[in-house]
């Protein structure tokens, strides 16, 4: 950080900074100053949340003399740095994690018995902050983990929602959103710096004046503008010394702005002001890979690259900084399209403030980003309408024609007379509206575009931007996504850690790959009696977090059949919910004898966006479904379904260690990725999966016999599109199909109403876009040789035990070592 440099020649303020000792008697007296003169209670008259804020912040202390010695380590000797863009961070709780980071979990404990307190009672008393939707957000908290582990440098970039993703509730079934309002109890994280204020602009009109050299300058106008404040999270890498910084930004009113409006005596339009601005970073969009193109996203957009770009130029880097050097110094990677404003923000700067030319800035910007892509869905690629841009940034709508036209004039040359390929790959298209495709100004400004798993990065380069793959071959690449292991295995299931490291050794946390050693213990039986232990272990967990949490009574020694993720028809929970239902009617038409059924509880979890009616009816038939079958005598207790509210971070990390079966059914082609699949195969479940995203990956490396494989293949489904898809064809032919599907629609679960499921079984029969039933009989069948399997508990054990062994590709140390690689070339561990 660039700032004054004091001088003291007092020792303590010579440095290095110290941590307090690493010793229990240590730490309790760093927690009871924390909580006295922190918090400003004596121990005795301390609240719950009095004692968390107070062991967070002790842990922080430990944290911050590694942060600031990291800080002047880098300082010392610059190199070329990441600036993660990301408009998502869905960090999880920090408690846990800080404490494995420093290995003060043992000690902490300790401390807080001496203290006469329990260290789970204070751990649950943390709030998550649930910066994020889904795997997006996810996979950049992942990644920021790796990069400290590895001693990368790098800054994660974003926003300081007040509110983060929404609190699902239930209510008669139906799904209601309840504010997050996760720092209402205070943020023991963060660190503020009030003083560091960013100004960002927006409005106006763009000036023009032709300069003594003849050249014509730009003056952006603003009408309005508001002030970017920067908290600091830390970031600390796994037991290496390592912290790195996650720079959240906030906005507040601009003060000079308020004291005009107030100096002319409107005290109501100051305040108002105020609520505008600080609007930009009140709420977190809770759409999850569907953009809903709304003003205030893009202001929001626009708020944290402009406040992180400037950042980077003005207080990370020196003073004389050279802008022509800055590819030397950094690589914004844009984390999907959302901040890919920047790139006409950074074209801004060097031509208005830096005074370069138009050619002089596209030939540095061009070298300063790097852009990932999440999806595939066509519906899912941002785009902005010009008349919105013009009004809100005016010279970047400018910037962005004049790249456009740079451009395409690139196009026409290598491929003359196509004008139909010109308009095709256009930054700017013309319909329905006129407006700006984001992820081809991305593709256009990046040094490389990649996909988050082979088959998506394949169908990215074949079909979605099929054209600029055509003319940049070299510019696409593949990441496969990845899950920090200290989060996910480490933390999440500490039972199954320490059967690894018994076993192993404990390297495998740092060096996820280790795990293959136990590829031969999976033929040790005594090692698989102790494995199942671990999942009994994990079962026993997560019903005690069930109960406690939801009230939900999970029956005892049944397969835990998982599936949760964001509710989405391409993710198809709806296949799922058939295939419960198709067992359910063959118990109660006395089809199928319960006795021979495999006991078996399924658990979902999903949280539909709130403006996304066809994912709400189907939560709202999941919960009926459930109570239905739950009280249904008939079924002898062998099915039973659990839908608790709320899934999150914290919820994953209890659940994912316990199941044996996880859900990964979307439609092939259309998850780009998924990172729930790899969660779920670290901790020893089998997948029960289509040919998607990375499960293409999972079972390759697991192989064909510890994975359940079904349905239509990418290539199968858009045949069958392009043919013409009848799911009444399937429902007419299929005789458990239509039974299932008759008694959802004869009102059986839903009170004899039959109304209530009309909405979601409409669509399946007349119009099914992810194919839904297409897939239904290849997805039974599946499902019954799963139960096949599990009847053999030592050959499922085997299964499970492979799939943790070969699945160590997909630590997130991985995915950040191929950017490295093959994207950022900067240097770790200087
Ligand atoms: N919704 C993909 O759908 C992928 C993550 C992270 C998603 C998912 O398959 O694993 O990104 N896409 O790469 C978007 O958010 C646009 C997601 O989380």
């Amino acid at each position: 950080e660039r700032g004054p440099t004091l001088e003291s020649t007092h020792p303590l303020a010579l440095g290095p900074v110290t941590a307090p000792p690493h010793t229990v008697d240590g730490f309790v007296k760093e927690f009871l100053r924390e909580l006295n003169y922190g918090q400003g209670v004596p121990l005795s008259r301390s609240s719950l949340n009095d004692q968390y804020m107070a062991l967070a912040r002790t842990v922080r202390g430990y944290l911050t003399a590694r942060w600031l010695e990291t800080a002047t380590r880098r300082r010392q000797s610059p190199h070329k740095m990441v600036g993660y863009l990301s408009a998502e961070y869905l960090l999880g709780r920090q408690l846990d994690n800080a404490l494995l980071a420093t290995d003060l979990s043992a000690i902490a404990e300790e401390a807080m018995k001496v203290c006469g307190l329990e260290l789970d009672a204070l751990r649950q008393a943390e709030v998550e902050p649930g910066l994020g939707n889904g795997g997006l957000g996810r996979l950049a908290a992942c990644f920021i983990d790796s990069l400290a582990t590895m001693d990368a440098p790098c800054v994660g970039y974003g926003i300081r929602y007040e509110y983060g993703i929404f609190k699902q509730t239930f209510v008669d079934g139906r799904q209601v959103e309840v504010p997050d309002n996760w720092l209402s109890m205070g943020g023991p994280w963060e660190i503020a710096h009030p003083e560091m204020e960013v100004p960002v602009h927006f409005g106006g009109h763009v000036e023009r004046a032709t300069a003594d050299d003849g050249r014509e300058r730009c003056t952006w106008v603003p009408d309005w503008s508001v002030l970017g404040i920067r908290y600091n999270v830390m970031v600390p890498g796994y037991q290496n010394g390592v912290v790195n910084t996650l720079r959240l930004w906030r906005a507040i009113a601009t003060r000079a702005f308020d004291l005009d409006i107030f100096n002319a005596g409107d005290y109501a339009s100051a305040v108002r002001s105020q609520t505008v601005a600080e609007n930009i970073s009140k709420v977190l969009y809770p759409e999850d890979s569907t953009p809903q193109g709304k003003e205030l996203r893009l202001q929001q957009q626009y708020f944290f690259v402009a406040c992180s770009i400037f950042d980077f130029l003005k207080h990370t880097q020196p003073t004389d900084l050279d802008v022509r050097e800055l590819p030397e110094r950094i690589i914004f990677q844009l984390n999907d399209t959302h901040p890919v404003i920047g790139i006409p923000e950074l074209m801004r700067l060097l031509i208005d403030d830096y005074d370069l030319t138009f050619e002089e800035a596209w030939a540095i910007t061009k070298q300063c980003f790097a852009y990932t892509c999440h999806t595939l869905l066509p519906e899912a690629l941002e785009v902005w309408p010009v008349s919105l841009m013009e009004r809100l940034l005016p010279r970047h709508m400018e910037i962005i024609y004049q790249i456009n036209e740079v451009f395409l004039a690139e196009v026409r040359e290598q491929f003359p007379g196509d004008e139909l390929r010109v308009r095709r790959m256009s930054i700017i298209g013309d319909h329905p509206e006129r407006s700006v495709r984001m992820a081809h100004l991305a593709t256009v400004a990046s040094v490389k575009v990649n996909g988050v798993a082979e088959l998506h990065s394949q169908l990215l380069r074949d079909k979605v931007l099929a054209d600029f793959s055509e003319m940049w071959p070299e510019k696409f690449t593949n990441v496969t996504n990845g899950v920090t292991p200290r989060r996910f295995v480490r933390q999440a299931n500490p039972f199954l850690s320490k059967l690894i490291t018994d076993t192993i050794g404990v390297g495998w946390v740092a060096n996820l790959e280790r795990v293959r050693e136990l590829e031969t213990y999976a033929e040790d039986p005594e090692f698989r009696a102790k494995f199942r232990e671990v999942k009994a272990a994990n079962k026993t967990r997560i019903a005690a977090v069930l109960e406690r949490r939801d009230g939900i009574l999970l029956p005892e020694d049944h397969l835990l059949d998982v599936m949760v993720k964001r509710l989405h028809e391409y993710k198809r929970q709806m296949l799922k919910l058939l295939h419960i239902v198709t067992l359910y009617e063959g118990i109660i038409s006395g089809d199928l004898d319960p006795a021979t059924v495999t006991p078996r509880t399924v658990v979902f979890g999903a949280k539909a966006a709130p403006g996304y009616r066809m994912a709400k009816e189907i939560i709202f038939l999941i919960n009926s479904v459930a109570s239905v079958i739950n009280n249904d005598p008939r079924v002898q207790g062998k099915l039973f379904i659990a839908f608790p509210a709320n899934y999150n971070v914290t919820l994953a990390e209890r659940l994912i260690p316990a199941a044996d079966l996880s859900e990964q059914i979307s439609l092939a082609g259309k998850e780009a990725s998924g990172t729930g699949n790899m969660k779920f195969a670290l901790n020893g479940a089998l997948t029960i999966g289509t040919d998607d995203g990375a499960n293409v990956e999972i079972r390759k490396l697991v192989g064909d016999d510890n994975f359940f494989l079904f349905g239509m293949t990418e290539p199968e489904v858009a045949d069958l599109q392009a043919r013409g898809y009848r799911p009444t064809e399937y429902y007419e032919s299929n005789e458990k199909l239509r039974r299932a599907i008759n008694l959802i629609d004869s009102g059986h679960f839903t009170g004899g109403n039959r109304e209530a499921a009309s909405m979601v079984i409409g669509d399946l029969l007349y119009n099914d876009r992810f194919l839904v039933l297409a897939d239904y009989q290849a997805y039974l069948d599946a499902q019954a040789e799963v139960e096949a399997a599990y009847a053999d508990q030592e050959a499922w054990s085997r299964s499970a035990i492979l799939n943790v062994a070969r699945t160590g590709f997909f630590s997130s140390d991985r995915s950040m070592r191929d950017y490295i690689n093959r994207i950022w070339h900067i240097q770790t561990g200087f």
